[in-house]
């Protein structure tokens, strides 16, 4: 995922932990040489670790739908979703656009980063669903364009909307699964990215029960054959409901795993935290035990005030025709002094 997608993917939670690696990282910086260079290196160390993760992103969990025609990706999204929003069986240029289903809130910047229009977005969960698709929340469901369509535009909306999820589910069907627009196309490109896959064997319900598995295990050789190996195939139906639950399930488990992951980055952060202020005074000292005098000296110094007093001097006894002012105070010199001090 590309950096200026990160940015855009920083939900709250996200960005609250980013702010924190942030300040822990100034906090280093400050303190400097004040702090055992190894423990700063480890605090470091941490932060480029929490930092990484977050690049992730933690606030939602993208799921693509992407198929080719008539495989079965609007069907699925209702069905996954319990809702008819996305259009069944349309071939017309509209379904270039992409259709979002969202699980909680929060989620208008990202959809408007993936390129969802306001109309093809709908929030799944609302107060009627009590806690039934709580598990659920954070989910980001993405109903894609055919990537087979004979329109070059279907093509280039799926093309630019692949890198942006973080999980691609690939709907294929009985007839078309050994596409070679599927796997010349995509999916021999997606070597590396087995674990944020699966691929949803649709339709099964046209597929008499003894041929399913040997069918399922095809698809399986064919996924090995294109260097994927470990991508889950799963046997559904949009049309009976078989198999929707477990993609639920699966989803669940997926958004799950991107909370943990916030769980984890904020309990990293609070063991580098623990670790700098191993290293630091509990408070800040109470001012008055402080030696102020050669403070006072050094800023003294710092502005001329020998040098003014000197001149106040002549100008008393007559022996200069104006009053001295101060000069510009030297910033690092004050700096110097502060540091010396606290
Ligand atoms: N028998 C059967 N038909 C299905 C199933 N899923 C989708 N269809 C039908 O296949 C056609 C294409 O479905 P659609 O969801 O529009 O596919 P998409 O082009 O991938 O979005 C429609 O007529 C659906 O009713 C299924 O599981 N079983
Ligand atoms: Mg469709």
């Amino acid at each position: 995922m590309s950096a200026d997608a990160t940015a855009t993917l920083q939900g709250e939670e996200t960005a609250a932990l980013r702010r924190r690696a942030d300040a822990l990282e100034e906090a280093v910086r400050r303190a400097g040489e004040r702090v055992d260079p190894e423990v700063a290196e480890q605090v470091l160390a941490v932060l480029g670790r929490v930092r990484e993760r977050l690049l992730l992103g933690v606030d939602h969990t993208v799921v693509a739908l992407a198929g080719g025609t008539g495989s079965g990706k609007s069907s699925l999204f209702n069905a996954v979703a319990g809702l008819q929003f996305a259009e069944v069986g349309v071939r017309r240029p509209t379904t270039s656009r992409v259709t979002a289903c969202v699980w909680g809130t929060g989620s208008g910047p990202l959809l408007q980063w993936l390129g969802v229009d306001q109309d093809d977005r709908i929030e799944r969960e609302s107060l009627l669903d009590g806690e039934h698709e709580a598990a659920l929340r954070g989910l980001v469901l993405l109903d894609l364009p055919d990537h087979d369509s004979v329109s070059p535009e279907h093509r280039a909306v799926v093309d630019r909307v692949l890198p942006q999820a973080d999980m691609l589910v690939w709907v294929v069907d009985p007839q078309k699964y050994a596409d070679d627009a599927l796997h010349a196309g995509y999916l021999r490109r997606l070597v590396g990215h087995e674990a944020a896959m699966a691929v949803l064997l649709n339709q099964v319900d046209t597929v008499q029960p003894a041929l399913r598995d040997g069918l399922a295990a095809d698809v399986e050789r064919l996924l090995v054959e294109d260097g994927l190996r470990g991508v889950p195939v799963r046997q559904v139906s949009a049309r009976t409901g078989e198999g929707v639950q477990e993609v639920r399930t699966e989803l669940a488990r997926m958004v799950a795993q991107r909370s943990l992951a916030a769980r984890r980055a904020d309990a990293e952060l609070d063991g580098a935290a623990r670790l700098l202020s191993g290293q630091l005074a509990p408070a800040e000292p109470e001012p008055a035990r402080l030696a102020v005098a050669p403070v006072v000296e050094t800023l003294a110094a710092a502005v001329g005030l020998d040098a003014v007093a000197d001149a106040v001097a002549a100008l008393v006894r007559g022996a200069s025709p104006s009053a001295p002012t101060f000069g510009p105070v030297p910033l690092d010199s004050v700096a110097q002094a502060r540091s010396g001090w606290i």
